[in-house]
Order: C-alpha cells, then sequence, then structure tokens
C-alpha cells in the first residue's frame, strides 16, 4: 500500500473511531449536534495518526491506548480550532471546507463544543486507558503541552503580535507553542503507549517538535499561495491581518530553508530506529509538501 492511502486509511480509522465514541456519549442532544459537525468534519487527523504510528514504531503495532490517545489528541486539536476561528479570535467563517462551529450553530454553542471537547479528550484518557500510570503519563504530556506554558501561550502570543513588527524569536516562540508542541504531544503520547524506552521518547519528541514548526511553516506559505478552496478555510488573513508569519518576518525564501532545515533535523532524530522509521520518514517529506 503506498503512503498517501496508508495515511488516508489510517485518517478514517481515526474519524470512524471518534464517530463511535460520540455514539456512545451521554450528552444534551444540541451539544451532540454541534459535535459531530466539528468532529466530523474532513480534518487530517495527522496528530492522531503520528500517535499511532509512534506506538507502532516502538512496539512493532498500534494497541488500543494509543487509540485512544489519538482521538484524545484530536478532541483538543479540533476545540482550539474551534475557539480560534470565533470572532474574539481569528473570525473565520470557513474551515475544514465547511462554515465554522459559530457560523453553523452560534458563539455560545461554538464556546460550549471547544469546552466539551477539551474535557472530553481529558475524560476518555482518565476513564479508558487500562493501567493508571500509563492515563497519568499521558494526561501529563497532554496538559502540558496544550496548557498554558504550551498551546494557550503561543496562541495568546499569536494575537498580541498582530500589527507588530515581529522578530525571528517572537515567531519562534509562537510557532513552538502554538503548534509545534501539539506534535510533540502527539509523538509523546505514541511513545509512552508504546512503552518506550528514555532514549526512544526522546527522540521521538525531537522529530515531533521539528515536523510541527516545518508543519506551520507550511501553514503560512500556503496561507499566501494556495487558495481558499484547496485549504478549505479563508486563504491570505495572515497578510491581512498583519500576523506575524515565517514569510513576513524571514521572507519566503529563508522561510523554506528553515522549513527544509526542519525537516532534515526531523529525519536525524529517527536515526536510532533505522529502517523502522520510514513510515514517519514520508511523513516528514510529505508535510513538507503539502498542498492543504
Ligand atoms: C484557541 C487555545 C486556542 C488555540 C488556537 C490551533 C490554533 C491555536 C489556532 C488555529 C490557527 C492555526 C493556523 C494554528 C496553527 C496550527 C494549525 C496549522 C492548525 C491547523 O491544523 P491542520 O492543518 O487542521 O492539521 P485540520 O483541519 O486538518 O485538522
Amino acid at each position: 500500500m503506498d503512503f498517501s492511502t496508508r495515511l488516508r486509511r489510517q485518517s478514517r480509522s481515526v474519524s470512524d473511531a471518534i464517530e463511535k465514541l460520540l455514539v456512545d456519549q451521554r450528552t444534551n442532544s444540541d451539544l451532540r449536534a454541534a459535535l459531530k459537525y466539528t468532529l466530523g468534519a474532513p480534518g487530517k487527523h495527522v496528530r492522531s495518526v503520528l500517535v499511532l504510528w509512534c506506538c507502532e514504531l516502538v512496539s512493532g503495532q498500534t494497541n488500543r491506548d494509543a487509540e485512544i490517545a489519538s482521538m484524545a489528541i484530536e478532541m483538543v486539536h479540533t476545540y482550539s480550532l474551534v475557539h480560534d476561528d470565533l470572532p474574539a479570535m481569528d473570525d473565520d467563517d470557513m474551515r475544514r471546507g465547511l462554515p465554522t462551529c459559530h457560523k453553523a450553530f452560534d458563539e455560545a454553542t461554538a464556546i460550549l463544543t471547544g469546552d466539551a471537547l477539551l474535557t472530553l479528550a481529558f475524560e476518555i484518557l482518565a476513564t479508558r486507558i487500562d493501567k493508571p500510570a500509563t492515563a497519568v503519563k499521558l494526561i501529563r504530556q497532554l496538559a502540558k503541552d496544550a496548557g498554558a506554558d504550551g498551546m494557550i501561550a503561543g496562541q495568546m502570543a499569536d494575537l498580541k503580535a498582530e500589527q507588530t513588527a515581529g522578530t525571528e524569536e517572537t515567531l519562534e516562540y509562537i510557532h513552538v507553542n502554538k503548534t509545534a508542541k501539539m506534535f510533540r504531544c502527539a509523538a509523546a503520547m505514541g511513545a509512552i503507549c508504546g512503552g518506550a524506552s528514555q532514549k526512544q521518547f526522546d527522540s521521538l519528541c525531537e522529530y515531533g517538535l521539528n515536523i510541527g514548526l516545518a508543519f506551520q511553516i507550511a501553514d503560512d506559505i500556503l496561507d499566501e499561495t494556495a487558495s481558499s478552496e484547496q485549504l478549505g478555510k479563508t486563504a491570505g488573513k495572515d497578510l491581512r491581518a498583519a500576523k506575524c508569519t515565517y514569510p513576513a518576518v524571514v521572507g519566503m525564501d529563508r522561510a523554506k530553508e528553515i522549513q527544509q532545515k526542519l525537516t532534515c533535523a526531523a529525519m536525524d532524530a529517527l536515526e536510532p530506529f533505522g529502517v523502522k522509521a520510514d513510515t514517519l520518514r514520508q511523513l516528514a517529506k510529505a508535510l513538507l509538501e503539502r498542498t492543504k
């Protein structure tokens, strides 16, 4: 099976698992409709697939814990998109090719949907992971990378940096926190589920952080070069909002150079795994070359 078919199938299996989980979840019917709408929209599930593939790399196969962790990270990621699209933040009308949650429903529903997704992510880790010690490690990792010294800090800095002449240092702080730490988190969660050694864990974290930063640079570049139809969200918004992006701060050529360097660093981090890490190498390459 070629790499892109494998990626598509794995992404599909994550969304099927989430759909099934939602059917079994007790909740209010309006909230269920909004959760189903946002989680069912065609996202790429890259972070979830990363959890599964990192688990597979260290233990030879994926397992039930990795499946739970892959759903949890997708829920936290989706919450961040729902909240980011709100009028108080990025104020966007389109996400994953569909009207954003607050457009399809209303603002209060979008806020509550994000809150529910974030809470549900931690609930499933706390209740569905077999061994308490593994659950605690996963919860700790996700809280750390998505929280006040991770994604939320990056989002705060990003909002504050709008309309200012950003420096490369601010830019790196924003992107590492807002985006790269969630990729590191995915790799770390997969490593935890697979019972990785400390050395394997550190290598996969290094890989995750580097592809995460490269992924964000691709996002910045695509915002300027791709169409809204291609991206499934409004293109060209960063320029209009005078966002602190790589092309804006260092220029397009240098942004591409940094992206290449990060991908090479990600490949270097996989060295200890030998050929067994070829799928993760292909993933790093695919993210570098992505067009949506
Ligand atoms: C609101 C706490 C809070 C955080 C928001 C994720 C985020 C932080 C903002 C969204 C805007 C943005 C450009 C974030 C950078 C991360 C990123 C590129 C998100 C999009 O991820 P994809 O492309 O999305 O994996 P899909 O839809 O495929 O899941």
